[in-house]
């Protein structure tokens, strides 16, 4: 039988068959997967084979299809090996926030460097705009000259309000949307907003120290009654990126990548290299010096990995 896994918890697997049901599933022995190396050989979206057991209402997973894309992380405890968050999605929503938690414009960049890779569209929501103050509008407007002409649609939404829900809730519709962000920014708040009734559990008092426990634990899918579906996942502190070489990381920065061809030297890193058409731009104003900054952030890590020290002499 066929399935897709809907959720993940530990060794369990609910699997969703085609004709609706869902069953408890686990693997037993080893899965044929790709070269990745993963602490998890499964994620939820996965497109699973099982058997059920014998006089048992769980089942076995023997097989998984091929995915048309994925979307991994470094795995925060096993440093050389990636964790999958999910697999076969439409499009990604990574919520931020400017105001509790405040806003961490980095992880914005870093999650994008997830996602751009296989080309999976990705939208960034402002969460919480009811409490906005001040310049705070202003802060979302950056964002949003920012990222929008890159191709990040930037939207604002008050997830237990209400507010910008109707816009979203269009482009959620007939599609597979994993939603992504840190701890307590109001995934599960906005999948509830989204879909009254799913009533997920969040975070009842506020605690933004960052140390606080994550209030989702497992990642799960769940279908929008008006069409399409909707992955929320446990909140993730920082994304590092052991998977990527430098190249990815400037490839991955779109804008950065058109103005390579003008940049002195075609394998241009963009850090200080002479004659770079990136940092002139960023001179002008045409490239985000925020963008810059965080580039050279996630850069620093990449090259910070034992295989390229030498790299980091210039
Ligand atoms: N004022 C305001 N508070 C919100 C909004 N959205 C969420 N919250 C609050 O923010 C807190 C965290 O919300 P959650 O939905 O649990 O956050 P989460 O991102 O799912 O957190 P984890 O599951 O730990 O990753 C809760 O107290 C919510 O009520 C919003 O739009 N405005
Ligand atoms: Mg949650
Ligand atoms: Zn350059």
């Amino acid at each position: 039988m066929k399935g897709i896994i809907i959720k993940s918890k530990g060794k369990w697997y609910t699997v969703r068959m085609e004709d609706g049901e869902s069953m408890r599933c686990r693997i037993r022995g080893k899965l044929r997967l790709d070269d990745l190396k993963l602490t998890n050989p499964i994620a939820v979206g996965d497109e699973v084979i099982i058997e059920k057991e014998e006089g048992q209402d769980t089942a076995i997973i023997t097989g998984v299809m091929p995915r048309r894309n994925y979307v991994v992380r470094q795995s925060p405890r096993k440093k050389h090996y990636l964790h999958m968050l999910c697999a076969n999605i439409d499009q990604a929503i990574v919520i931020a926030t400017i105001r509790e938690p405040h806003l961490k414009p980095g992880f914005i960049d870093r999650f994008l460097m997830t996602t751009t890779p296989h080309d999976i569209p990705t939208i960034i929501v402002v969460n919480k705009m009811d409490l906005w103050q001040d310049e705070d509008e202003a802060i979302f407007g950056g964002l949003k000259m920012i990222y929008e002409p890159l191709g990040y649609p930037v939207m604002a939404v008050s997830a237990l309000h209400g507010d910008g829900l109707d816009e979203l809730r269009a482009l959620l519709k007939d599609k597979i949307t994993f939603v992504c962000g840190h701890s307590g920014v109001g995934k599960s708040t906005l999948a509830n907003g989204i879909q009254p009734g799913l009533e997920l559990a969040t975070q009842e008092i506020s605690d933004y120290s960052g140390k606080g426990q994550h209030t989702t634990t497992f990642a799960e899918m769940f279908e929008l009654k008006f069409g399409g579906h909707i992955i929320d996942t446990p909140g993730i502190k920082e994304l590092a990126f052991i998977n990527m070489e430098p190249h990815d990381v400037a490839h991955n920065f779109v804008e950065f990548f058109e103005a390579l061809q003008n940049c002195k030297f075609s394998d241009c890193l963009h850090i200080n290299e002479p004659k770079c058409a990136v940092k002139a731009a960023v001179e002008t104003g045409e490239i985000s010096p925020l963008r810059y900054e965080n580039y050279l952030n996630i850069m620093e890590d990449v090259l910070n990995q034992n295989h390229w020290e030498r790299k980091m002499d210039w």
